[in-house]
């Protein structure tokens, strides 16, 4: 069993929420502008921007930077820009026409609040606007790297796309009823959550400068992590507490949905999140203490409430 020391957990929780800080700070700051966007549909791209969230992927790309020697103003740009990706994500994935949902980040949807067409806009504004960020040219720190910047708007591009998360979506819609097989559930994980995870933490490294054979390292973690991820996840949708997790629990059994514990049972998947936490932990040995922070994020993954 993965145990964190009383001292990493403290040190840990102080870097989760000072670089949730961080990211909020802009994220909040590049849509507080309401310049030319229509007035409605900034207010709902803001309302779902600032209703919380754990900024998870933005603090493993900063994290990931950090481990190669990075400096955090390197990574921003792709940080913000996948957190407004997740975002969107979430806006549709709430949509009657999707998963139907009420609750998101312990708030109503954000159709609930400004009606499915706004909705979808604003989660297609969030989705441009994050590309207009990443190519940006007032970013006088990237534009020393334009080969990194490239590269890596390549990689979360390809990432949320129709290969990556929207695919995932498409898979996930299709075998709503139906029974998986473990492979197909890891397959469906890999694009729909995994991918944007993965992205985060190469986006990470790529920022920083890293090797290829760094790079490989942390795709090894991410792909382990962003799996653990979901894991997790629907661990949470049988055993969490709504007002921690905010949003609605137990969909998944409801709408006959293949998940972990539902093809293997709890126990065994927790054994099976545990594993791959390992995994990703020893796809780090090679790395300093620089990769600290992403170690201990590895084992908040599958201990988090929400
Ligand atoms: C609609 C194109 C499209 C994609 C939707 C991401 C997604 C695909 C759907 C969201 C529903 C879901 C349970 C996805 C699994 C990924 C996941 C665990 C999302 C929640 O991410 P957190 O826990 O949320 O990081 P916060 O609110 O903390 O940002």
């Amino acid at each position: 069993m993965i145990t964190v020391k009383t001292k990493d957990k403290s040190i840990l929780s102080s870097y989760l929420q000072s670089n949730k800080e961080i990211i909020d700070g802009y994220l909040l700051r590049l849509s507080g502008i309401p310049g030319n966007i229509p007035h409605t549909l900034y207010n709902s791209m803001h309302y779902s921007l600032a209703a919380g969230g754990k900024r998870i992927r933005p603090i493993l790309a900063i994290a990931s930077c950090e481990a190669v020697g990075g400096r955090i103003e390197d990574v921003i740009p792709a940080a913000v820009a996948i957190e407004m990706i997740h975002t969107y994500s979430l806006i549709h994935d709430d949509l009657p026409s999707m998963d139907n949902d009420d609750l998101r980040r312990g708030k109503p949807a954000n159709h609930k609040v400004f009606g499915e067409a706004t909705a979808i806009l604003a989660g297609d504004g969030l989705l441009t606007m994050a590309f207009e960020i990443l190519s940006g040219a007032d970013n006088v720190e990237a534009n020393k790297h334009a080969d990194r910047r490239l590269r890596i708007i390549h990689e979360i591009a390809a990432a949320a796309g129709p290969e990556g998360m929207v695919g995932g979506q498409q898979l996930d819609m299709e075998n709503e009823g139906t029974i998986m097989d473990i492979r197909e559930l890891e397959e469906l994980h890999r694009r729909k959550t995994g991918a944007l995870i993965l992205a985060a933490i190469r986006a990470g490294g790529i920022s920083g400068g890293a090797t290829e054979t760094q790079l490989q390292a942390l795709t090894d973690y991410g792909a382990k992590t962003g799996l653990a991820f979901q894991i997790a996840d629907d661990i949470l949708d049988v055993e969490g507490i709504e007002q921690e997790v905010g949003k609605s629990l137990g969909k998944d059994a409801r709408q006959n949905k293949s998940t972990y514990p539902a093809i293997t049972g709890l126990a065994e998947s927790k054994i099976l999140a545990e594993k791959l936490i390992n995994e990703a932990l020893a796809a780090l040995d090679s790395f300093d203490d620089k990769a600290n922070h992403l170690r201990m994020i590895a084992g908040y993954i599958i201990a988090r409430n929400s």
